[in-house]
């Protein structure tokens, strides 16, 4: 195995688990670093990337989708590794994959209706199962299951069709095959050390990043996911960053690439993710790291869990996920909402019913969200603000006071209900700056807007 020791670049960022979802032997405070080696070649990011790094920021909202044969066990994606089961056994799901009812154009059509521009989808999570056609592996949906679908195919044609964008999960990790070198997650998954290989397994993961960035059409982002197995290696580990990422720009130059290792952005990455929490808080543990001015997205489960689990039926309501998605919004960040499947290939119905109510919210309201940047100021008690151009929309959850205090440093010209239109009364605030808008008896309500129109 190839090992770096010069030219490392150390990023700090500390990260305690304190999340009740998070795999139980992450219960203790950790460090993480991604200790990757600087780059031989700086990253200049092409044009059309550019663009595409404001259309992603423009589209504010995706749904993120975990399904593999996990699913099946209904315990989670973390189940081979959680479980300490061998993976040989774990494979023999994948005789009994048969998801009846999966219907790409419903998931599609179910995901638009929600607001959602674009889907997020895991083509292969640790487990080392691959969702799509690969000459890679047989372990794959296409060789290993009587389902024999090429379901990450079928999305593709459904979401060009119907119009909304595919980004693709791919994992580092592998929890399968001998060649990835064990880190510290999936080591009693019967794996034999001897065979580790990293030269290969990394020619492996390039070479179904070449499948999956040639066979599907355009690809919004690749979103990786895993580096954090290596973080306390004695020796860095270098995962080669730098020749991968060149070669997604290099197959899609408009495809963003995008790296959940919970630390700062490193150099040749596109957007900067969180993980179940916004840009700047982490009450989740996973997210301590310093936000960028990239764009941002954060992750969050519609429940508890990622891949589907059978006993959670936690779900957060609706006016939380609508807070939820604005709240990221008013930080400049996307909201990337998770949806496990059922082994049928159905999203379970609670999951359908918020996506279907954040979709009415949207019909409505999507103006102060779609297309805009963060607001002008840091989240407040009584609620946040979002940007576009001249207009700020001033977002209140929590009515309770007649007045509120908007500390938006910029001359504010005029303001109104965006419901209705009517004149919302603001005087400046001479003390404080910014200005006081007076609300007065407001309907109880998730998000009661006011559009400022400001120099
Ligand atoms: O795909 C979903 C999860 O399966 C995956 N990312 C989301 C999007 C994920 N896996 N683990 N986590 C998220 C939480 C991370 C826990 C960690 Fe650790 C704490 C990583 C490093 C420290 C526990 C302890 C796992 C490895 C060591």
């Amino acid at each position: 195995m190839k090992k770096v020791t010069l030219g490392l670049l150390a990023l700090s960022c500390l990260g305690g688990i304190a999340s009740a979802d998070a795999p139980k032997d992450a219960a203790e405070q950790v460090t993480t670093s991604a200790r990757q080696p600087a780059r031989k070649v700086p990253y200049i990011p092409a044009p059309e990337n550019l663009q595409a790094r404001e259309k992603f920021a423009d589209d504010a909202f995706g749904v993120f989708i975990h399904w593999g044969i996990y699913s099946m066990f209904g315990q989670g994606e973390w189940y081979l590794q959680n479980c300490g089961m061998p993976a040989t056994e774990y494979a023999k799901a994948a005789d009994g994959f048969y998801p009846s009812k999966f219907d790409a154009a419903e998931w599609v059509a179910a995901i638009k209706d929600a607001g959602a521009k674009y889907i997020t989808i895991t083509t292969r999570h640790h487990d080392g199962f691959s969702m799509f056609k690969t000459k890679e592996s047989p372990y794959n949906i296409v060789e290993a299951t009587p389902f024999g679908r090429d379901i990450i195919g079928e999305l593709a044609d459904e979401c060009r069709k119907q119009g909304i964008g595919l980004n693709l999960y791919y994992s580092h990790i592998d929890w399968t095959r001998d060649d990835y070198p064990t880190g510290r997650t999936g080591q009693k998954t019967g794996k034999d050390p001897q065979k580790e290989d990293w030269a290969g397994y990394y020619k492996f993961m390039n070479n179904q990043l070449t499948e999956l960035l040639t066979n599907y059409g355009p690809v919004g982002a690749i979103w990786f996911d895993g580096l954090w197995d290596h973080d306390q290696d004695s020796i860095p580990f270098d995962w080669q960053l730098e020749e991968q990422y060149d070669l997604i720009h290099k197959l899609q130059p408009a495809t963003l690439v995008a790296n959940n290792h919970h630390c700062e952005p490193i150099e040749g990455e596109d957007i900067q993710l969180f993980e179940r929490d916004l840009p700047g808080e982490n009450k989740a543990g996973l997210s301590g790291q310093a936000v960028s001015q990239l764009s941002l997205e954060t992750c969050q489960t519609m429940n508890g869990s990622w891949g589907y689990r059978a006993i959670d039926q936690n779900y957060k309501d609706t006016p939380t996920l609508i807070r939820l998605l604005v709240g990221a919004a008013g930080k400049g960040a996307n909201l990337l909402l998770n949806v496990g499947p059922q082994p049928s290939g159905e999203i379970p119905a609670k999951a359908r019913e918020h996506l279907k109510e954040m979709g009415q919210w949207l019909r409505a309201n999507g103006e102060t969200v779609y297309g805009t940047r963060r607001g002008d100021f840091p989240a407040q008690e009584w609620g946040t603000s979002t940007r576009k151009g001249n207009k700020l929309f001033v977002h209140v959850f929590d009515s309770s006071n007649p007045t509120i205090h908007v500390p938006t440093p910029r001359k504010v010209k005029s303001a109104k209900e965006f419901a209705t239109g009517k004149k919302v009364k603001f005087t400046r605030d001479k003390k404080r700056g910014g200005v006081t808008l007076t609300l007065g008896q407001v309907p109880d309500t998730i998000d009661y807007i006011v559009e400022l129109i400001t120099d």
